[in-house]
């Protein structure tokens, strides 16, 4: 606690602040870095001189959905020399922040606000949180601090939170999470328009893709990996971005009888995004970590430079033993105890 009122001292005394999100950026970074500029100017006193509040982010390329997220925010800009504090979101190391890794380093005073279980607390100041999202984290520390939250805040972090945990139904979720969003719903926030844009949005390119990615489809181990693979050509035929790769890895995930799902995506520079994701109580951030990468129990990625056999066979080893730690379970009473029966 201590620590945290640290934090919350030193963002009220920081004229010039710099917040740092990941490469690669999804809704909940860049949802996280806006609604923390947003929250620290709305909360800044009257009489005090505004801060300096930039943000940075090495991407180039936005798809649509990034880009409507940072509409009117001015991205990458050093407005000082020097920073009084950077604050890091989302980025579970160092590396994570690609180019301005090192603008955060080159700074005195650092927070990391992050909710990977694979965070390596590399700032002077480290609030790694269990929470669904870096969103919820933020509003649940804002909260804290009797903070106020404009609506467009709350619609960056109800965001945050529908997209990192896809719609509710993997991650992290914890009563904090239904609480965050039941007091964002209370206000009068019309979800549905956000559910939408994240949900029910998805481009003609991406369905094509998605078509490819499921042709890919093979099955390991039993037919308790599923794997799916897409390569530059796919992306280009399909004229698709990015972006449109993301949550394909979750078809595989969706079928019966598979325990881990697996995406590889071939990047421009010939090196592998691997995406995966586990059902409960698999712990595929280890996988990833073994991997050079991390992220959540259940929703973990890494990268790999090499050909896709070979990261194959590692990835394979590393999936055995989390495989082999949890035996295939016949679930067959989820609603009802034999026991309780009442006919
Ligand atoms: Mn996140």
């Amino acid at each position: 606690m201590k620590s945290l009122q640290k934090c919350f001292l030193q963002i009220k005394k920081s004229k010039n602040i710099a917040i740092i999100t990941h490469t690669v950026p999804d809704a909940d970074a860049l949802c996280s870095a806006v609604a923390l500029k947003k929250i620290i100017r709305q909360n800044q006193s009257d009489n005090s001189q505004p801060k300096q509040i930039d943000i940075f982010v090495d991407a180039e390329d936005f798809g649509e959905k990034n880009t409507a997220i940072v509409k009117g925010i001015e991205l990458n800009t050093k407005h000082c020399e020097q920073y009084d504090l950077a604050i890091s979101v989302d980025c579970s190391s160092l590396s994570r922040m690609g180019k301005y890794s090192e603008l955060f380093q080159s700074t005195e005073n650092t927070i990391n606000i992050d909710h990977h279980v694979t965070n390596e607390n590399f700032a002077k100041n480290n609030i790694v949180l269990k929470t669904s999202s870096t969103c919820e984290g933020i509003y649940l520390l804002a909260k804290s601090q009797n903070a106020q939250m404009s609506d467009d805040v709350c619609k960056l972090i109800y965001s945050g939170i529908i997209t990192d945990t896809n719609n509710l139904t993997q991650g992290t979720i914890t009563i904090n999470t239904h609480k965050v969003i039941t007091d964002i719903i209370g206000r009068n926030i019309n979800v549905e328009i956000l559910n939408e844009f994240f949900f029910k949005n998805n481009t003609k390119n991406k369905a094509f893709l998605l078509k490819q990615a499921l042709d890919s489809l093979t099955f390991m181990s039993g037919d308790r990996i599923a794997f799916m693979k897409l390569t530059k050509q796919d992306l280009a035929e399909c004229n698709a971005t990015f972006e449109d790769t993301l949550g394909i890895v979750n078809h595989g995930i969706e079928i019966k009888g598979v325990d881990i799902s697996v995406l590889a995506i071939k990047q421009e520079d010939n090196s592998y995004y691997v995406s995966l994701r586990g059902k409960s109580n698999f712990n595929v951030a280890q996988i990833a970590k073994s991997m050079g990468g991390g992220g959540h129990e259940t929703v973990a990625a890494f990268q790999y430079a090499g050909l896709l056999a070979d990261m194959k066979d590692q990835l394979l080893k590393a999936c055995k033993e989390e495989l082999n730690n949890h035996p295939v379970e016949d679930i067959k009473n989820i609603f009802y105890n034999e026991e309780d029966e009442d006919n």
